[in-house]
């Protein structure tokens, strides 16, 4: 028995990570953004493969705001929170109300559902850079890069790459710095966010969800970050339509 479980968890893996390789979109990131982007993607047919160093994806959509774990979304975002099945009751002016726990295992299971792949515990720490263009990214165990280990890292292949990865916005910067490239950005470089508030950021999140270099795309926070847009607390409207804008954007760049 011991033996069969054990054999039966590492063919599984070795399958899913070598069926991986090569992906329509490698979502880097697996906060609202990027799961919602990986939800409509697997939808609309693309072969997608999302990247997050936690063990648990999900961001910081858990924690609600400050631990109190409940979130808000407004009124323009609702359809997909009704897409997504996720249940919720009405607050104020037009605003809904709902358990950050509940939602965030909703949007994890609808995606996965959908046919997106997660792999937890990877850390994106680079792209691959093929003829001035984001052609993949490069991975590693979370663990072997918080150690600070020295070991080489794999590779996926991508049509195209999204980051989803929060305020940060790494991959940008690390694509920005090893490249001397100009990023489609006010000044060609990551601005880095600003601070918060709400209404502006919120609308600026969904703006600022684009193709940033040929082969990669930025939404969530990570689209605020590199445009030197404001932050927004915990709302979460934006971030679910930045990722559905950025899955529609891919969608027409890769056609069918
Ligand atoms: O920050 P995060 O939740 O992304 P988001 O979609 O949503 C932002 C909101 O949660 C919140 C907000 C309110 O509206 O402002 O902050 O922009 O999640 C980002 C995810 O990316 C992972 C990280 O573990 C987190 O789960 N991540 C970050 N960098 C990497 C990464 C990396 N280099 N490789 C893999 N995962």
């Amino acid at each position: 028995m011991e033996q069969i479980v054990s054999s039966g968890i590492i063919d599984s893996y070795f399958e899913k990570l070598k069926s991986n390789l090569s992906v329509d979109v490698a979502i880097v990131g697996g906060g609202p953004s990027g799961i919602v982007a990986a939800y409509f993607l697997a939808k609309a047919g693309k072969k997608v493969a999302l990247f997050d160093r936690k063990l648990a994806p999900g961001g910081g959509m858990w924690g609600g705001a400050m631990m109190f774990n409940d979130i808000v979304v407004q009124e323009e975002a609702m359809p997909i929170i009704k897409e997504l099945g996720v249940s919720y009751k009405e607050g104020a002016n037009g605003t809904y109300i709902m358990d950050s726990v509940h939602t965030t295992s909703a949007l994890i299971y609808q995606a996965t559902k959908a046919g997106a792949t997660i792999f937890n515990c990877y850390s994106v720490e680079d792209v691959v850079f093929h003829n001035d263009a984001v052609a993949g990214v490069v991975v590693n165990w979370a663990p072997v890069i918080r150690e600070g280990m020295h070991v080489d890292p794999l590779t996926i292949m991508a049509k195209a790459v999204l980051e989803g990865t929060g305020h940060d916005c790494e991959i940008a910067r690390v694509v920005a710095r090893k490249n001397d490239i100009q990023l489609n950005t006010p000044t060609g470089g990551v601005i880095g966010e600003r601070s918060l508030n709400v209404e502006l950021g919120e609308q600026t999140t969904v703006e600022n969800t684009k193709e940033i270099y040929p082969g990669l795309f930025v939404s969530g926070m990570a689209a605020n970050g590199v445009s030197g847009s404001f932050r927004m607390g915990p709302i979460f409207g934006g971030m679910l339509m930045s990722g559905k804008k950025a899955a529609e954007l891919i969608c027409e760049k890769l056609g069918n």
